[in-house]
């Protein structure tokens, strides 16, 4: 039988909702660029194709090759097990490319599971190697790649960054659209969408910088008005996350492209992510009139920590007032504001907790629809803060599986008191949902007099702690909160005061 298969698969994050998948964007990246090679490519995403086997087992003879994209965290179990089976049926050679092999190809290389490590940005090293594999050539000339020769890990290298944008079109006819299109607090029918890759800012806990070298590209915003058009045509949608990295990068692309949105008559609401300081920087307050008018319901601003010496220290050259600010002009413009913040960096956790419980405080008695993502800091090799984690005391995982249980909800780091974590509960599943005056309207009709009830009892007093920066002695979140679990207990229910978008990561 001929080998004319490749498989690229995308495993399943399994501490993400499956509700919310996205669309395999890495995988289809990759596509773009190997489909004049004449194969026949078969792309498995396991978020929807969650029974893959039977998919597989009907190419089993026919695999060439197995290309796994992996994030570190969860999704390396899924990456094990399709590679486990792609190893135990078939002869076929298998490369690893993604965030993981990027930031730990000598440790992923030691797995007899891989034989190719990609690293970087995929599409042309995967290529390369694809060309030289079938030409039985010199794999030690291919930039970009690590592989293993008389038992050592040889890492090439790295290949050159290139525009994204520059390579052949996303074929999204390659998956079904609407298996990736959800609900969400601002939109029935929403899907994810990148517009733009990369961010020229260089946090000390971020990933970006290992693959963007700290660069930015766009697509043009005829491509991506083509793009969401398609979308609406064939998934009726009336909703986009744009999933880039830094949305507001370049001011001049976001204005025009907010303003082709109102041209076409989009009518999609949309949310993203930016940075406090480059938006007060680089737009204009009345910008933020036409963003809305184009859609934006929501933005994300990666506040991260009200502590500024942990700003400082983690070179998000940021202010934590420049979060409150633009939470100002946000509220102005009718657009709801997001923070996702950190804590427990690996100085001064104590200070940085409290710091950055006072900002989400501030924050909502600003606006009671603000919304927050609250997470404990996680080291990830290759960003800047891991050396110094390392010297607080953390022990990385050492080995693949290790490292697929080493998840941001389990992770235990050794400067971290476990009553942050009681604490942290606490604000992000009482304090938080009860500052929100209009919190049962929001409830589903049967819960709307229970949760009436409390902010009746609570509301008031959530406030004036707000008020006061006053979390001492916490009798009603407590009670409140066991009498909850409790119920969930006995009821095998699932009850919970948050709101939609507030979710706190333990
Ligand atoms: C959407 C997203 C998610 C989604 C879904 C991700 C997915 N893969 O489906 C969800 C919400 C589930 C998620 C979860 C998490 N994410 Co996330 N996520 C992203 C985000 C914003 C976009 C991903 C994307 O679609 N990129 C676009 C595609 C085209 O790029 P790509 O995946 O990098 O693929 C290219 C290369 O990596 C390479 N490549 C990838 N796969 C393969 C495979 C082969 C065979 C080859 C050859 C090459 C190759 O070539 C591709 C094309 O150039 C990225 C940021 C980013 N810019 O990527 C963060 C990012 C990947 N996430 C990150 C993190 C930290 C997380 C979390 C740990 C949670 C958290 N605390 O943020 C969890 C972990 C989940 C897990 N491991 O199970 C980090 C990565 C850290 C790491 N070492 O893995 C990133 C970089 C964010 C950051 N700023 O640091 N994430």
């Amino acid at each position: 039988m001929q080998k004319d298969t490749i498989v690229l698969f995308h495993p399943l994050s399994k501490d993400w909702d499956n509700k919310k998948a996205r669309i395999p964007y890495s995988i289809l990246f990759l596509e773009r660029n190997l489909r004049d090679l004449g194969f026949n490519i078969v792309l498995i995403d396991e978020f929807v194709d969650r029974d893959y086997k039977p998919i597989l087992r009907k190419y089993y003879n026919r695999i060439f090759l197995a290309g796994v994209s992996t994030m570190t965290g969860h999704q390396l179990k899924g990456a094990i097990a399709f590679s486990t089976l792609i190893r135990t049926h078939t002869d076929a050679t298998i490369v690893w490319g993604g965030w993981h092999p990027t930031i730990l190809p000598d440790q992923t290389l030691e797995s007899d599971l891989v034989d190719y490590a990609v690293i970087g940005q995929g599409e042309e090293p995967f290529r390369q190697l694809i060309l030289t594999l079938i030409n039985k050539g010199d794999v030690a000339t291919v930039l970009g790649i690590g592989y293993k020769k008389d038992g050592k890990v040889i890492i090439n290298p790295r290949a050159k960054y290139r525009d994204a944008f520059s390579f052949p079109k996303i074929d999204y006819t390659l998956v079904d659209v609407n298996k990736y299109i959800g609900k969400n607090s601002y939109a029935n029918r929403s899907i994810r969408y990148i517009a733009s890759q990369g961010c020229p800012y260089k946090c000390g806990f971020c990933s970006l910088a290992m693959i963007y070298e700290r660069r930015y590209f766009h697509k043009t915003i005829p491509e991506i008005m083509d793009e969401l058009e398609y979308f609406i045509k064939v998934g009726n949608i009336d909703g986009v996350k744009f999933d880039d990295d830094n949305f507001f990068v370049n001011r001049e692309f976001v204005m025009e492209l907010c303003r082709e949105m109102i041209k076409r008559k989009l009518n999609l609401k949309w949310f993203t992510q930016g940075h406090a300081s480059h938006l007060l920087k680089h737009f204009k307050e009345e910008d933020f009139a036409v963003i809305r008018q184009s859609g934006a319901v929501m933005i994300s601003i990666g506040a991260e920590s009200g502590d500024q010496v942990v700003l400082d220290l983690i070179a998000k050259n940021n202010q934590v007032e420049d979060n409150i600010e633009c939470a100002r002009i946000f509220n102005k413009y009718g657009i709801q504001t997001f923070y996702t913040v950190m804590v427990c960096f690996p100085i001064n956790p104590e200070r940085d907790f409290r710091a950055t419980i006072n900002l989400l405080m501030d924050a909502k008695l600003y606006d009671h629809r603000f919304k927050a993502l609250f997470s404990f800091y996680t080291p990830y090799p290759g960003t800047d803060l891991w050396e110094l984690a390392l010297q607080k005391g953390y022990t990385p995982p050492q080995s693949l599986n290790e490292w697929s249980v080493e998840t941001w909800k389990k992770i235990q780091l050794p400067w971290v008191d476990p009553k942050f974590r009681r604490q942290a509960w606490r604000f992000m599943d009482f304090y938080m949902p009860l500052a929100d005056p209009y919190l049962h309207r929001k409830a589903r009709w049967f819960m709307q007099p229970p949760i009436f009830l409390l902010r009746i009892l609570f509301h008031r007093i959530v406030i004036w702690r707000f008020k006061h920066k006053n979390l001492n002695y916490p009798i009603e979140a407590t009670v409140v909160l066991y009498t909850i679990s409790f119920i969930n207990k006995i009821l095998q229910t699932r009850l919970k005061l948050k709101n939609s978008h507030d979710q706190y990561f333990d």
